[in-house]
């Protein structure tokens, strides 16, 4: 049976500060509608597609809550499935997720995909969390997801839809191989990503010419060394006087871009993927259980300790609140 797959990333240009759901869903549908005249059934969409990326500002209250979901789909996010499923495409999604677990609220950067029939197949909860917690006054912008979210809870899951083992992930954890490792030794054919990326990164403004090289070069390598297909959707171009990279893309497992968009607005590119062709890479160089060498990669699984207890300090310090965090950046 042919496990080839015509799918598209869907770029979003730039989503304003009071603009609503329902406009966002329409421009969402409206790209679904270009992907399946092209002949798509698959469609990536960007990170927190659903609103601005609200991270660039100190929030509080209202003004914070207004970003999120409390449900999945909603009145104003269910045209989008209806329409998927009218038209028999499988979708990633990616939004502010708000949940209560019990009297305790819980705040993640979820992606979901969901099927041709309308099931959410897989969910995922943003691992690294870039940024900060507090306003920091010289920043041209903020970057406050580690003040917004919670460390995902899911860890890397991979599901299986429309003949093949998928996994997500979401824009930061590009950046990190052992992202798509843990998801290429469980076996993902494809990699679907959303991603929001500042052309100025305030830390080393030395490296902004290299924010789009950066994005497939993190996007590339995680194809290539795990032989799965990645598509990586942006939201793009000047955003409430922040400029977002592009460069939304399909790459194959062989690390070759196939198709991308060209500009920062909205915009769709379309390309076939073979699942099949991930064993071109995993049957021979990237053979993991022939080649790989687990016993010596030690210090990549070192380290949780710190981790953990730096996580507590700094949700303790500072989540919600006024008082002081560390002043460490990303
Ligand atoms: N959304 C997101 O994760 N953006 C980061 C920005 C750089 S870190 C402040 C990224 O890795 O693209």
């Amino acid at each position: 049976m042919s496990r080839k797959i015509v799918a598209a990333t869907a770029q979003l240009g730039p989503i304003a500060r009071d603009e609503s759901r329902t406009s966002a869903v329409a421009r969402m549908i409206a790209l679904m509608r270009t992907a399946h005249d092209r002949g798509a059934r698959l469609v990536v969409f960007p990170e927190l597609a659903l609103t601005t990326f609200f991270p660039r500002w100190l929030l509080e209250g209202h003004d914070l809550d207004r970003f999120y979901e409390t449900e999945m789909p909603s009145p104003e996010t269910l045209p989008l499935f209806d329409a998927a499923r009218e038209m028999g495409i499988g979708f990633y999604l990616g939004f502010a997720e708000l949940l209560l677990d019990g009297e305790r609220e819980r705040r993640f950067n979820t992606s979901i995909f969901v099927t041709p029939e309308g099931r959410i197949a897989g969910k995922y909860r943003k691992v690294h969390l870039p940024g900060h917690y507090n306003h920091e006054d010289w920043r041209a912008f903020q970057h406050l997801e580690k003040r917004y979210f919670e460390h995902g809870d899911l860890g890397f899951p991979v599901f299986e839809a429309m003949g093949g083992t998928m996994g997500m992930c979401l824009c930061n954890d590009r950046r990190w191989p052992e992202t798509f490792r843990v998801l290429g030794l469980r076996g993902a054919e494809l990699v679907m990503l959303g991603y929001n990326t500042p052309q100025h990164y305030p830390q080393a403004p030395e490296h902004d010419h290299l924010q789009d090289f950066h994005n497939h070069l993190s996007m590339q390598h995680g194809a290539y060394a795990n032989g799965a297909w990645v598509i990586g959707t942006a939201k793009a171009g000047l955003e409430e006087g922040c400029e977002l990279i592009g460069g939304s893309c399909i790459i194959a497992p062989t690390g070759e871009i196939v198709a991308r968009t060209q500009g920062r607005g909205d915009e769709v590119a379309v390309a076939e993927i073979d699942l099949d062709r991930c064993r071109e890479l995993r049957e021979n160089v990237f053979n993991f259980a022939l080649h790989r060498e687990p016993g010596d990669y030690g210090p990549i699984c070192e380290g949780a300790d710190i981790r953990e207890r730096t996580r507590a300090e700094t949700t303790r310090n500072s989540h919600f609140s006024d008082t002081a965090a560390p002043t460490a950046s990303d």
